[in-house]
């Protein structure tokens, strides 16, 4: 698979992996989103009250969840940051 092709299926399989802990696979929930900072960002993981911002800032369209394009909204932001400095 190229390699590109690969890192976008991997940011899939990553969501899939975290969404699906509480049977809805479509979304991630607050404690699914902390899981998956804490395995996946080890770095960035802080505490309830930044958690809170941080779901706030993802969930776009404040349903209380973050669907997978929220999430993909998320790693194009974490993308662009990384790369401008
Ligand atoms: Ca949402």
């Amino acid at each position: 698979m190229p390699m590109l092709e690969e890192q976008l299926q991997g940011l899939k399989t990553t969501f899939d992996k975290y969404a699906g802990k509480d049977g809805d696979k479509g979304s991630l929930n607050k404690a699914e989103l902390a899981d998956l900072l804490r395995e996946e960002f080890p770095g960035m993981a802080g505490d309830k009250k930044q958690l809170d911002t941080f779901f706030a800032s993802l969930d776009g369209d404040k349903d209380g969840t973050v669907s997978f394009p929220e999430f993909v909204q998320f790693a194009a932001t974490l993308l662009l940051i990384v790369f401008s400095i």
